[in-house]
């Protein structure tokens, strides 16, 4: 700001290398709350320059107040996360199964916001926790608000929200020193597992690469219960919904994850953030299996139960719509923060099962909601608000925003001529499906929810090689942070019930012999003498013993694409040029990016005597951070090969099975990585024999659409 206190003029700003900033307060006066003019908001109040502060000083009184409030309480789960506006767009109307408005016209739009998010950390935590992430959506339809919330993980770890707070308590830091921090490599989280057997489908899920994203906008979502859809004639039809991204399912490694956690805890954030500024906007297909009513029990699983999915070669996958985020929030207190989802948001068209996971959520998403954002009103915050006009009887409570007019907020009423009225089925009034209800008042579980590996096999075996040694590799980290052995061994009991040699291979890792027989209790947490209502548990075969959509690396859903992939491009003084500026516009071209590297920020100057801008510094940053690397030729490559940041750059990203391109020359640089001996007949090293070759752009640009060589894992 100038002295005068006016502020600066775009000439100005450029001047001083400033961004425009985008704001609602440009070319205002500053104000209190109450809308008075500030004249001075340096100094508080006093009584002579040295003098105490003032009381009266109401400007500084209602600056404190507000920022002493500043902070709401975090979630209790799903605390760290991010989100954007965007779009719904219906492509395969599905009136025959759904009266849902928003489902029934092709080229139908229904603004959205989504937010991703980790479960069990904090707000300030890391992005690349190993952890289920959050996917929720909340469509703004003109029937009323609609919120998926799902994760992008298709089951879950219990199936009755009774065991939620104690699976939340477990997963969280532990509670007398407040250890560890997003995470669950730890005790308590292994104790209350290794005692829940029905968490084994879920916990080979969370154990395998999918609980690392590369990106949010790489991950499937899914809707996890079974729903339903009704349709005009009142018929019912079972639902799951799949969120399918355009740009594929794609993770990165755990080494590679906790190093991001330190190099950028807000990877993920920034990365949504960054895409939808620059136009990349995150796209993904929703998709539905639908089930007959009169299917209910076809299947050997329950569809009540959250810990089994319908194998795709059971029930395909009808995509419908799809979903584009091209909007990121204004403010993400307002937006991001302040958003309340809960799953029983549905509109007519859309219902819920009896799946006692969801029945649990239907009460604690609201009671949530009244803790986090403090009133019933919470519906009245602009993220919150239905675009469907909402007129009813609610009054009052803390922050209430509409100011109902008139003497009448009840009803039945005749002054207010029986407004508002009750709205007939036909007028889009929601009526629950009239679903039979016959029985005993009960605390049990079905017969049908008892088998706990069958599924955790089938997603075990659906992985290849390379999978399943990450899952492997998983658990050993887990356990191995694990202090108590009985843990452990009760762990490898429950792993020995999926998989034999899985089993063994982690055992190996923690120097541990799993046991002959698995240590009861077996089932919910309940020992066997006190099963009472409970079932024994029990293993079933599945129909399908392998099922190519679980595994990420099988099952390339889309055409590769390197679309808002990042390169770093290593570079020292004397650098080529040419090949800089060759590889920047090629890598343009496909919607990806190139940035400069080099030991020092600021500039590189080239063989060419030009100066071309550094992006960031071996110090800056870390090639965790980027898809691929390329090594350009020139005299740099001596200084790049004296410096041992250069060195720790290449050996992860080699690592870490990304792409490198590197200039004829540059491959001596490569010569000091730990696993250059194994360079040869590796795919993901795109020699650039010269900076004529046109062919080298296009052969990197394809590798680096595999996303990762994991062929040289095996070769390691
Ligand atoms: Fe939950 C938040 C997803 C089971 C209770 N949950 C929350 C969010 C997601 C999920 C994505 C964050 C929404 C956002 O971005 O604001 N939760 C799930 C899924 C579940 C699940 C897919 C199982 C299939 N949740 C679950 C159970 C309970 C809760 C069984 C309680 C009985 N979940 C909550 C909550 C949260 C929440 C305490 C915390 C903050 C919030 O709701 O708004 O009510």
């Amino acid at each position: 700001m100038k002295q005068n206190n006016t502020p600066l003029n775009d000439q100005e700003a450029k001047q001083k290398d400033l961004m425009p900033a985008k704001s609602d307060a440009i070319n205002k006066f500053l104000t209190t709350d109450q809308g008075v003019k500030i004249n001075d908001d340096n100094n508080s109040l006093k009584a002579g320059e040295r003098g105490p502060s003032l009381l009266e000083d109401f400007i500084l009184r209602e600056k404190i107040t507000h920022f002493d409030h500043e902070r709401i309480p975090e979630r209790i789960v799903h605390a760290r996360g991010s989100g954007a506006h965007g779009y719904f767009e219906v492509t395969n109307p599905i009136p025959q199964f759904t009266k849902a408005g928003f489902f029934q016209q092709a080229g139908q739009k229904t603004p959205v916001f989504t937010r991703f998010s980790t479960v069990a950390g904090s707000r300030g935590s890391t992005d690349l926790a190993r952890d289920v992430r959050g996917f929720a959506a909340k469509f703004y339809t003109q029937e009323g608000i609609y919120d998926l919330v799902g994760n992008n993980i298709p089951v879950f770890f219990i199936q009755d929200a009774a065991k939620f707070p104690d699976l939340v308590h477990a997963v969280k830091p532990e509670p007398h020193n407040e250890v560890p921090q997003a995470a669950s490599a730890h005790d308590t989280f292994w104790d209350f597992i290794s005692l829940m057997p029905e968490s084994a489908h879920m916990i080979m899920w969370a154990m395998s690469d999918r609980a690392i994203p590369r990106s949010y906008r790489m991950m499937e979502g899914f809707g996890v219960h079974t729903f339903r859809l009704i349709n005009e004639n009142h018929e019912s039809h079972f639902v799951k919904f799949h969120w399918k991204p355009k740009l594929g399912t794609h993770a990165v490694v755990w080494d590679e994850a906790q190093k991001i956690s330190g190099s950028d805890p807000d990877f993920h954030r920034r990365d949504l953030w960054e895409a939808i500024e620059t136009g990349n906007f995150p796209e993904w297909d929703l998709g539905v299996q639908i089930v007959p009513e009169a299917d209910e029990h076809k299947y050997e699983f329950d569809l009540l139960d959250p810990t089994k999915i319908i194998p795709e070669e059971l029930v395909p996958v009808t995509i419908i719509g799809k979903m584009v985020l091209n909007k990121n929030p204004d403010n993400f207190f307002a937006e991001t923060e302040q958003i309340a989802f809960h799953p029983g948001h549905v509109v007519p068209g859309i219902d819920f099962t009896n799946d006692p996971l969801l029945q649990g959520r239907l009460f604690s998403y609201t009671d949530t909601q009244l803790s986090r954002l403090g009133s019933p009103n919470f519906h009245e915050i602009p993220i919150n608000r239905s675009i469907a006009p909402v007129h009813n009887n609610q009054r009052d409570g803390h922050m209430r925003q509409e100011i109902n007019v008139g003497r009448v907020s009840y009803s039945p009423n005749s002054l207010g001529g029986g407004c508002p009225y009750q709205a007939k089925i036909a007028e889009g009034g929601f009526a629950s499906f009239n679903e039979r209800v016959d029985a005993h008042k009960v605390r049990q579980r079905s017969e049908s929810f008892s088998d706990h590996f069958g599924q955790a096999k089938l997603f075990y075996n659906s992985q290849t090689q390379v999978e399943q040694d990450h899952i492997i590799k998983a658990l050993r980290f887990e356990l191995g942070k694990v202090e108590t052995t009985a843990i452990r061994v009760r762990m490898l009991g429950i792993l020995s019930q999926v998989d034999k040699t899985l089993a063994d291979r982690v055992a190996q890792g923690l120097r541990l012999t799993v046991p002959v027989a698995p240590e009861q209790p077996m089932n919910h947490g309940v020992s066997p003498e006190n099963l009472g209502g409970e079932q024994e548990p029990k293993t079933v075969t599945p129909s399908v013993e392998f099922s190519q959509a679980l595994s990420m690396i099988n099952n390339p859903t889309v055409t590769p694409t390197i679309a808002s992939r990042k390169v770093a491009i290593v570079c020292a003084d004397g650098v080529d040029e040419q090949a800089v500026l060759n590889i920047k516009m090629a890598l343009v071209k496909e919607g990806a990016k190139g940035f400069v590297i080099a030991p020092y920020q600021g500039n590189v100057k080239t063989d060419k005597g030009e100066e071309i801008a550094v992006d960031f510094s071996f110090l800056t940053c870390s090639s965790v951070l980027f898809d691929a690397i390329y090594i350009p030729g020139g005299q740099g490559l001596n200084e790049l090969s004296q410096d041992a940041d250069v060195m720790d750059f290449l050996n992860d990203a080699y690592r870490h099975c990304k792409v490198i391109g590197a200039h004829v020359d540059g491959i001596e640089l490569l010569s000091g990585i730990a696993f250059a001996k194994k360079t040869d007949n590796d795919e993901g090293l795109v020699i650039d024999e010269d900076t004529q070759n046109t062919d080298f752009a296009a052969n990197f640009i394809a590798a680096m659409g595999n996303h990762r060589i994991w062929a040289r894992e095996t070769s390691l």
